[in-house]
């Protein structure tokens, strides 16, 4: 490969020797981690197999060098909470890049940089960026190995927070190893370096990394280079890097779709099973809707997925969905025993790693929302003692769990199945205080990809920056095509075109999160969204009422089961309300991003906005 360039420095004898003795003979492999180990010049280099006994001696390194702190074994058996540097907590988007040829590939939703630029700025940066560290290789796939098309990785980094952590997200080590040197596949190639190099005698801190980040992915070579975060989807390359912006690419040019969606399998009281995918912005309630608890009777839910969802086309252009990860990197603040069981249940059989969150006097962890009563003392996330009068959070807002996902009691044993499983319905939602109704059903496909296209939704800590202010986030991908926004509504609307309007899954959006004049949310939202669920099933059978609205068909109150849940009927009015007044205000927000996108907005999408505009009348 000539993706590293600039002069070759000599290895050390044990990377020289790891090399030699390397697990495998792939020959574009083994000539990539050889070029990036000359050039960030790592102490050692190890293949990593992805064993237990990998584990057990890498997590204990990690508490040796003050990474993690194990947890007490009996509450939370190997588990280990670890905590990053105060400027490396979430995502940086405007550090990320979309380094296509030309800068009208990326568009204009992406930040660029000319690739040639991009590799000659890094490939400075990576020089002598692993001095004394260890370079890992982690082999990786996302969805199944027995996929008739297996998506590999390789992920060469130099944390080993970042290969535990992918041990849980993703399949890694020799079986996938040994499967890509059997067919010689192609992998993408997923270089990361903390940009924290060890001098001789230096000593190392818990979290090291570089204020100077860049998460840059190269659609076109399928390639991701991460520089100088160790956090999450900065770090864990298979996932946002991989799984969303690079696959968006691939899924484009292959025709199917890769969207950062849970995938939900619902049965109803008739044993009736449905899966629906529903695509919300970062921290604006996947995970939590993926293991809803559901409150209606008779109704039962499992989890294929939390958060990226792969939707192909079979022979018969009917959609199937596959979760290509295999762990769980969940928020943790409102994460409760009352609002999500599954979820606790999962972190409690241990296996996990916190991030972020705060540490209890018993060796364990607790975060805002995690119990009804707060403890009496805490060490906070930045390591100082903390009491409920401290005045600031215990745990990060965007402190994680990273759990594996066959954890979850309410796992669909279907998860496990290669070619994944039969889509019914899309859901959009966002995270807004206003205007958008509890729940609406678009009139068809084109309608649904304009309901995706303008969602809109209160950004959070899940990325650094401001909380709170409202941005368009199309299908809740802005932070993750790979390519031109506006390419990308094409692309959607050319799905239907192509495997038949007939086939295109129903489509809803819903808002867990209308605020009431008081301030309250006017839905209780968790496990009573299953009532919205329901609903949405008994659309799909054509055995549920709705009015006909300017902006899709809503339940009445009268339409929602809404047996025995304890709420005001005027929230749930407020909660189900369409006011043309406030969906006029959308429009000049709507228009912005339009404008925004440019050129390649479809005109379909300005058809959609004209005829939403004719229905709201004046
Ligand atoms: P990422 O993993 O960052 O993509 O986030 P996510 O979309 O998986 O969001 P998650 O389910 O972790 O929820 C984020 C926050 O929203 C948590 O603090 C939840 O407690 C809260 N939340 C989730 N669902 C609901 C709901 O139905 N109503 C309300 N009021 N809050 C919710
Ligand atoms: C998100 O921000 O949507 C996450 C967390 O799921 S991260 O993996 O850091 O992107
Ligand atoms: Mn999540």
């Amino acid at each position: 490969t000539d993706n590293v360039v600039g002069t070759r420095a000599q290895l050390t004898a044990e990377a020289e020797e790891a090399l030699r003795s390397a697990p495998t003979t792939h020959e574009r492999l083994l000539a990539w981690v050889r070029e990036v180990a000359e050039l960030t010049q790592p102490a050692a280099i190890h293949w990593a197999d992805g064993s237990r006994e990998e584990w057990d001696r890498l997590t204990t390194e990690l508490v040796d060098a003050g990474t993690f702190v194990r947890l007490n074994e009996e509450k939370f058996p190997n588990s280990f909470a670890a905590f990053s540097d105060p400027e490396d907590v979430a995502r940086v988007e405007e550090r990320t890049f979309i380094c296509s040829e030309t800068r009208e590939a990326a568009g204009p939703t992406n930040n660029w940089m000319d690739p040639a630029e991009m590799r000659g700025l890094l490939t400075e940066k990576y020089r002598g960026s692993m001095r004394g560290r260890t370079l890992y290789v982690i082999p990786f796939v996302m969805g199944s190995l027995d996929s008739h098309d297996p998506k590999f990785g390789v992920e060469l980094t130099d944390s080993a927070y970042v290969v535990c952590s992918m041990r849980i997200m993703a399949t890694i080590g020799q079986p996938v190893l040994d499967k890509m040197t059997a067919t010689d596949a192609f992998f993408v190639e997923a270089l990361h370096s903390l940009g924290a190099p060890l001098e001789e005698g230096q000593e190392d801190v818990a979290w090291p990394c570089n204020p100077d980040k860049y998460i840059v992915q190269f659609p076109e070579d399928r390639a991701i280079w991460s520089f100088g975060s160790g956090y999450g989807g900065n770090a864990l390359l298979g996932k946002k890097c991989y799984a969303l912006r690079i696959a968006s690419a691939i899924a484009h040019d292959e025709g199917w779709l890769a969207e950062h969606m849970l995938i939900l399998k619902v049965t109803d009281p008739e044993g009736k099973v449905h899966y629906i995918s529903a695509a919300f912005p970062s921290a604006c309630g996947k995970t939590n809707f993926a293991m809803i608890h559901p409150t209606v009777e008779g109704w039962k839910a499992e989890m294929v997925g939390d958060d990226i969802a792969w939707i192909r086309f079979d022979d018969a252009g009917k959609p199937r969905v596959v979760n290509p990860e295999a762990g769980l990197f969940g928020v943790a603040p409102g994460t409760g025993w009352s609002t999500n069981p599954n979820a606790m249940h999962a972190v409690a059989e241990g296996n996990t790693i916190f991030t972020n969150v705060a540490l209890t006097d018993d060796g364990g962890v607790w975060w805002e929302g995690m119990t009804e009563e707060t403890p009496e003392h805490l060490i906070d996330w930045k390591g100082q003692d903390w009491t409920p009068d401290s005045g600031r959070p215990a745990a990060h807002p965007n402190s994680r769990f990273c759990t594996p996902i066959d954890q979850v009691d309410i796992l669909a044993p279907e998860y496990h199945d290669p070619e994944g499983v039969p889509l019914s319905a899309i859901v959009f939602g966002g995270r807004r205080k206003t205007t958008v109704p509890l729940v609406s059903q678009a009139f068809d496909w084109e309608h649904g990809v304009f309901q995706g296209g303008t969602l809109s939704s209160e950004t959070t800590a899940a990325a650094k920056g401001q909380v709170g202010v409202v941005r368009r986030d199309p299908m809740a991908m802005l932070p993750f095509i790979g390519y031109n926004a506006g390419d990308y509504l094409k692309h959607w609307l050319s799905i239907s075109e192509r495997y038949g309007a007939e086939n295109m899954p129903g489509v809803f959006y819903v808002n867990w999160f209308r605020r009431t004049p008081d301030g309250g949310f006017a839905w209780p939202g968790f496990g009573e969204n299953s009532r919205v669920v329901k609903w949405i099933v008994d659309r799909l059978e054509g055995r549920a009422e709705g009015r006909e609205t300017a902006v899709g068909v809503v339940p009445s109150p009268a339409d929602l089961d809404l047996t025995g849940l304890d709420a005001a009927e005027e929230d749930i009015a407020a909660a189900l309300a369409v006011d043309p007044e406030e969906w006029r205000r959308e429009l000049p927000g709507i228009d912005e991003w339009f404008e925004k996108i440019g050129e390649h907005l479809p005109e379909e999408m300005r058809r959609q906005r004209a005829a939403l505009e004719e229905r709201l009348g004046s």
